[in-house]
């Protein structure tokens, strides 16, 4: 199975889960053979997984509760009912700049809770966050909520832009498919809709979206990673986000977090073209990337996603700023660069946290500029 492959500087690179307990090294063996550069990542991934995501006592979640409201912290991966009670939380104790707005529901009943901040400026720009559209990148909400939780006890780190900006924030677009990466596949990637069961199961929400959907990169069988669904929007988690955000003209920037990688993406997605102010998305990228590496976050990789990463058509960013006219575009594919991969060890989430904050400032600087 292949996790992920990228092209840069002429060369291919791809990260290769083999599933048959004994055959990596086989696999390791065929692959040298063949003339290509071998790393091992993880000889166990069942043992890294079961590490992970070191459970938290039911004493240190009831003090938790008692002290600060609500079961969310930094220090590991939370279950979806912990994420939506920590936006709750938020909502019901800082009302002047919190509200929660459910924007629809799951495939299977879940809300999709988005959180409003208001800067408490009327026609301020507003800038879109979301996460967890994909099952198995659990350091996406961590790291959407990480940034949350920023904005109440540490607002200067997003700058003065930062409360200057209204927030339109979605940590987990695909509910059913975190609940289930927790409960019985930990990398499951796609939603629970579609028609098969299952593999075949699920959409990739990712492949969903409205703009060139169907094309490159995206695949029309039911079984594959990439299935694009039935039709454009056919999914609850995308038309509710088509939805609300073709619904608020404000929106000056699309954020959408995933992993891993360390890349900033900007369209186009669909294949390796850009638009017409690629320069300016790329100086955009390029002072996010910095600002990242200043706050110790390591090197992140700039680029139009099609030429940077793969063509992937039905992308949430594509659609963001071909459909909606929405200038700043991102797809950020936080930590790491392969060694962990989506089993990213929970001590990485605060780190991982602080890139996405990092990243958010120049967007919310960026949008204030325009
Ligand atoms: O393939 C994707 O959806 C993203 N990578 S991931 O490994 N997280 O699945 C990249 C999406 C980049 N944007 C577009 N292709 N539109
Ligand atoms: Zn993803």
């Amino acid at each position: 199975m292949v996790w992920s492959d990228a092209q840069a500087n002429g060369t291919v690179s791809l990260d290769v889960l083999v599933k048959r307990p004994g055959a990596a090294e086989a696999t390791r063996r065929r692959l040298l053979e063949a003339g290509a550069a071998v790393e091992v990542a993880a000889d166990d991934l069942q043992r890294a997984i079961d590490e992970e995501n070191p459970p938290m006592s039911d004493e240190d979640l009831d003090e938790l509760m008692g002290r600060n409201g609500h079961r969310m912290e930094w220090q590991s991966y939370h279950r979806l009912a912990d994420i939506h009670q920590f936006l709750d939380f938020l909502a019901a104790t800082y009302p002047q700049r919190f509200s929660v707005q459910t924007i629809g529901s799951s495939v299977q009943g879940r809300p999709l809770k988005v959180v409003r901040v208001s800067s408490g400026k009327p026609g301020a720009p507003a800038i879109w966050v979301d996460g967890g559209i994909h099952a198995r990148e659990w350091i996406s909400p961590a790291s959407v909520t990480y940034f949350l939780n920023t904005l109440v006890e540490q607002p200067e780190a997003l700058g003065a832009a930062g409360s200057s900006v209204d927030w339109f924030v979605l940590p987990v677009v695909n509910p059913d498919g975190y609940e289930f990466s927790h409960s019985s596949d930990r990398l499951w990637r796609k939603n629970r809709g579609g028609s098969g069961s299952g593999r075949c199961a699920g959409v990739d929400l990712n492949r969903n979206f409205g703009y060139r959907w169907g094309g490159q990169g995206a695949s029309r069988r039911p079984c594959d990673e990439t299935y694009a669904g039935p039709s454009k929007f056919s999914e609850p988690e995308t038309s509710a986000i088509r939805n609300f955000v073709s619904a608020n003209r404000n929106i000056k920037a699309y954020v959408s977090f995933h992993s891993y990688g360390q890349y900033v993406l900007y369209p186009w997605g669909y294949a390796a073209v850009v638009p017409p102010d690629h320069e300016e998305l790329k100086r955009v990228g390029q002072r996010i990337a910095s600002a990242i590496a200043r706050g110790g976050g390591g090197s992140y990789t700039v680029g139009p996603a099609g030429a940077t990463l793969y063509p992937a058509s039905g992308g949430s960013d594509d659609w963001a700023k071909g459909s909606q006219g929405i200038k700043y575009a991102y797809t950020v594919e936080l930590r790491d660069r392969g060694r962990h991969g989506f089993v990213l060890p929970a001590q990485y989430i605060v780190p991982t946290g602080r890139d996405a904050v990092a990243a958010l400032a120049v967007v919310a600087e960026a949008v204030t500029k325009l």
